[in-house]
């Protein structure tokens, strides 16, 4: 068992596909150990995103996941951070497999529904971001 990071994006919230998400995310068999609707603000959302700080998208990134809630959930199986990645697909829609959850949810590469860490590390520092190790809740 390990956990990872997924983020429902600004864009899936106002469209009220949070829910559908979530219960997709249940069936694909990962459990909810923490959930926070939240805001992230500039300096949150530079930081949490400081690998991309030369890209050219990374301004409007920023605007983008500051423009509006997010649901941020701390998620568990086994495999997490693999099988979270196959689940959301690619990171255009245009280019994601069908029937994941950018191909079903998102509008195009930056609005993009959801966010999954990319590896073990990454999970690790993009889970201290928002959970603090013991908040985390143990399931059986
Ligand atoms: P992913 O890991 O699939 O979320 O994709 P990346 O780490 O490559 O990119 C992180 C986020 O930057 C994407 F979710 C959306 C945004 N992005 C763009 O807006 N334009 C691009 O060309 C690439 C990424």
């Amino acid at each position: 068992m390990n956990i990872t990071l997924a983020i429902i994006k600004p864009d899936a919230v106002e469209r009220r596909k949070m829910g559908s998400i979530l219960a997709r995310l249940e069936e694909e068999g990962f459990r909810v150990r923490g959930a926070r609707l939240t805001r992230l603000n500039e300096a949150l959302a530079g930081e949490f995103y400081a690998v991309h700080r030369e890209r050219p998208f990374y301004e409007s990134l920023k605007a983008f996941m500051t423009s509006g809630p997010v649901l941020v959930l701390a998620l568990e199986r086994d495999d997490a951070v693999a099988r979270l990645r196959a689940v959301i697909g690619a990171t255009d829609p245009a280019e994601a497999e069908a029937g994941t959850i950018r191909a079903l949810y998102a509008e195009n590469k930056e609005r993009n529904a959801i966010h999954a860490s990319d590896s073990e590390e990454t999970a690790a520092r993009e889970l201290s971001f928002f959970f603090a190790t013991g908040e985390l809740i143990a399931v059986g």
